[in-house]
């Protein structure tokens, strides 16, 4: 039988931590023959809530869950942890500015970052889930410098879903069909999703639609705007969705991407695509052995670069709002 893999999940309590616990014990983060021990950290008042969350666990008897344990205390949490998901954040609340909210979310992200730098396993792998994704990301990949770089990445695959879940509509084929669909930029209302390299049945998508109308206003806002209309239609933001991505994000960093095929992931930026080094960005990705690599060489139109420049300039912003902040 093989070491059981430490995933740490924040946020444990909340309602994507509910939709996700439950997969992750399954197996269906990192395979059918990887036993998990799941760290849970929670802010001391949602500790109960957690422990009866480990309490289901347990009553699902899933082979593959080697155990669970339940701290309010990052140094606790993230030691020995192999992956970590960080979805616990402090949303914006009515009247908040966002300096406020980025000053909030670096007294979470820049403890955790602190924490995994210091106590985590030497192959840890950080995807953040809890918004604003990207930037608490970099906060808590610039406390963590012992980390590559490389390993902080942020959740961008709900969007990429999402957008698979439209196009397919639009054309009327399935999921199964469409490839290579990546989103670009920050995950809020600027991202970009990008037909202009997608594909259906091995066909251009932007081509196969052939409605530039539809795509601009259409698709793109559809796409950016969805969690909102989630938010609208149901009365809570996305979970069981947001969870899945998670799954998948994790599962294909780790299992690796499909030949021929690519996702999309907030990683470093080394520069491509001139989106300054440095900042975590959406970009096209694969993953073999483990790493996620920036799909090289494609070719930006004009319509596709404005849309990654004016997503890439907010990322900017971010960065420098926290860095005025005192926050990296
Ligand atoms: P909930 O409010 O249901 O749960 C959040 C949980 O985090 C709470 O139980 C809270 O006690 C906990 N928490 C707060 N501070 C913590 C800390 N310092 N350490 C550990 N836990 C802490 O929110 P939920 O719906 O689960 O969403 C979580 C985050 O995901 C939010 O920031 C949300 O905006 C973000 N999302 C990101 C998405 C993405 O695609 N990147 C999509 C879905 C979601 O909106």
């Amino acid at each position: 039988t093989r070491t059981p893999v430490n995933v740490t999940v924040t946020g444990a309590a909340g309602q994507i931590g509910y939709a996700l616990l439950f997969r992750i014990a399954s197996g269906q983060l990192l395979g059918p023959d990887t036993p998990v021990r799941l760290r849970l950290l929670e802010i001391t008042p949602a500790l109960k809530a957690a422990e009866g969350t480990a309490m289901e666990l347990d009553d699902c008897a899933f082979p593959l869950l080697a155990g669970i344990d339940i701290s309010d205390d990052p140094r606790v949490a993230f030691d020995g942890a192999n992956v970590a998901l960080l979805v616990g954040a402090r949303p914006r609340t009515k009247g908040m500015e966002r300096g406020d909210l980025l000053e909030a979310n670096g007294g979470i992200f820049k403890p955790q970052g602190e924490a995994i730098n210091a106590v985590a396993a030497d192959d840890i792998r950080v995807l953040v889930v809890g918004n604003p994704a990207n930037t608490n990301a970099l906060i808590a990949q610039r406390h963590a410098p012992d980390v590559p770089a490389a390993r902080f990445t942020a959740m961008t695959r709900l969007d990429q879903n999402r957008a698979y879940s439209q196009l397919a509509k639009k054309l009327d084929v399935t999921v199964n069909d469409v490839k290579r669909l990546a989103i670009w930029g920050n995950h809020s209302a600027t991202q970009y999703p990008d037909l202009f390299h997608a594909e259906v049945n091995g066909k251009n998508a932007a081509e196969t639609v052939n409605d530039q109308k539809w795509i601009e206003a259409d698709f793109i806002p559809t796409v950016a705007k969805r969690g909102a209309a989630i938010i609208e239609a149901r009365g809570a933001s996305s979970a069981a969705s947001a969870a899945n991505a998670a799954i998948d994000h994790v599962h294909d960093w780790v299992n690796g991407t499909a030949e021929g095929d690519f996702v999309s992931a907030g990683v470093v930026s080394d520069g491509s695509y001139g989106v300054p080094a440095g900042l975590i960005s959406s970009f096209p990705v694969t993953s073999t052995g483990g790493d996620y690599e920036i799909v090289q060489g494609l070719a930006i139109d004009d319509f596709s670069r404005a849309r990654i420049d004016a997503s890439v300039a907010e990322l900017a912003e971010e960065r420098d709002a926290v860095q005025g902040l005192g926050l990296i």
